[in-house]
Order: C-alpha cells, then structure tokens, then sequence
C-alpha cells in the first residue's frame, strides 16, 4: 500500500484536519504521513487560539524529503492558516504529484459563513489548489464561493448540479457534501461532467466540528484502498453518520470517531478481501 501525504493545521485540542484525518487513513490500512502548516491551541470554533504559522518549515521538510526520494500515492490537501499556504500546497504537487492521486477539501465555512480569520482572497487560494487536483471536496457553502454563485439556504439536486456545472470548467471531479433532498436526510452529489450520482441517507439531527475532515479522510483512504468514488463517498457518509451518533451534546471539541475505527477497518478489510 502506498503511503499518503495530508497537508493540514494540526489543532491540538478540538478534533480536526490532522489529529482527525491521520487516525482515519491509518486506520483503514492507508499508512499517513503528515505536513503540518500550523499549531493551533485549538480549531477556531473557540475563540482566540494561540497559534503559529508553521509556513517556514514547509519547504525544508520537501527538500528533505526529495533528498531521501520519498514518494507518495496520494496527496490530501484541505485547510489554509493563510492564503499564502496555497503556495506550499502548489510546492507539493509540483514535487510529489505526478502520479499519486490528488485530492482538496477547500475548507473555509459552512452554512453560508467563513471561519472565522478568512476573508475571500481564500477563496482565490483554494480555487488555485482546486484546478490542480483530481477530486475536490466541497460543502456546498464552499462549493458556491468557489463557483461565484450567491449562497442560498439550498441543498437540492439543482442547486448541486448549477454550483458543480461552474466547478466543472476549471475542475476535473466535484463530490459535494450536504446534498439533501428533504429536511431530514443528507448525504452527497457527484460529477465529473460525464456521470453524475447523488445519495442521501436519513440525517441525525445535530452537527459536529470536524465532520468534513472525516468524510474527506474516509474518501481518500477508500480511493486509495480501490475503491470507486461512489463506493467510497457511501462509507465516508455512513462513518460520518455513525461518528455524529457517539458525540455527546458538546461536539465543540469534535465528532466522536474513535469507536467506529474498528468497525471502519473491517470494511476496508472485506471491500479487500
Ligand atoms: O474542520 C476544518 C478546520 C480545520 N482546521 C481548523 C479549523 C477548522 C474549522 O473550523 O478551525 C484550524
């Protein structure tokens, strides 16, 4: 199996991107090496993190890692500190793309709003990184900044269809998350400009911090794993389900994954069997 590359923020406290996404591939067989691009106290759902640009230490670590001829199959990129990261983002593709399977998760809001600290020269950044890779994985907030379409408290399958429709002239492959053909259920829709396929499934009635970054690490693991992208988006969306079911009221320090591990690499364990 060979190994995967994730370029995140590594938050120390409130699961998110790194501390969730490497536990996740990891888990399903994919061995996970990690690029971290800054240290949060926390994620930024919790006001004032403490936290440190690890942007310097970027491209030493790939000329280091060029000097011992590491390779990779695949490459996870998501959050930006700052838009000046998508540089970094572009340095990594440019040395450890070519072959290795390319994912972004532009991940900068929800519900119609920004994290908090970005503004929209990150939604240039991200569309820059977007053009660049073979799947991206955006919500559907995300999935409108980045198409220039006005936000709208949408989730049907024409508003998916016109947001991937502008995606689509600058990217190869949208699987767009927050699909949902009634209030209660939620799942995904995809296109690449030639088949297209939409899923929903019966929806918990709460959301929790870091569910994107999990749904993201569940794709790539199974893409890596082999498996097509529907096959992949279905066990990521169940994972997610299941892992929303565990949290406790408070999911501000993020989603409970950690007991659904198991039942996730046995999965990957019969998908391979
Ligand atoms: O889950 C996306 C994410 C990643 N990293 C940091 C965040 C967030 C969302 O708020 O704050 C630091």
């Amino acid at each position: 199996m060979k190994t995967l590359v994730s370029m995140q923020d590594l938050s120390c406290l409130g699961k998110c991107s790194l501390t969730v996404i490497h536990p996740t591939i990891s888990a399903m067989g994919v061995p996970c090496a990690v690029l971290p691009t800054a240290l949060l106290s926390t994620h930024t759902a919790f006001p004032g993190p403490a936290v440190t640009d690890l942007s310097g230490c970027v491209r030493p670590i790939l000329d280091h890692w060029q000097s011992i001829g590491a390779e990779f199959g695949g490459i996870l990129t998501g959050y930006l500190a700052d838009p000046a990261q998508a540089e970094l983002a572009l340095a990594l593709y440019d040395r450890f793309g070519e072959g290795a399977l390319k994912l972004h998760d532009p991940a900068m809001g929800d519900h119609g709003r920004l994290y908090s600290g970005m503004g929209p020269e990150m939604v240039e950044a991200h569309r820059r990184l977007c053009a660049r890779v073979d799947l991206i994985l955006p919500n559907l907030t995300e999935g409108a900044w980045l198409a220039g379409i006005d936000w709208e408290d949408r989730t049907d399958l024409d508003f998916c269809r016109q947001i991937a429709t502008e995606l689509l002239k600058d990217v190869k492959a949208v699987l767009l998350t927050g699909y949902a053909p009634t209030p209660d259920t939620v799942g995904f829709y995809y296109s690449d400009g030639h088949t297209e396929f939409a899923h929903a499934a019966p929806r918990l009635p709460r959301s929790c911090h870091g569910t994107g970054d999990l749904f993201a690490a569940v794709t790539m693991g199974g893409l890596m794993r082999g498996m097509s992208v529907p096959e992949a988006a279905r066990l990521a969306a169940e994972f997610v389900h299941r892992s929303i079911a565990n949290t406790g009221k408070d999911s501000r320090f993020g989603v409970a994954f950690e007991g659904e591990l198991g039942w996730l690499a046995e999965k990957c364990r019969m998908h391979n069997a």
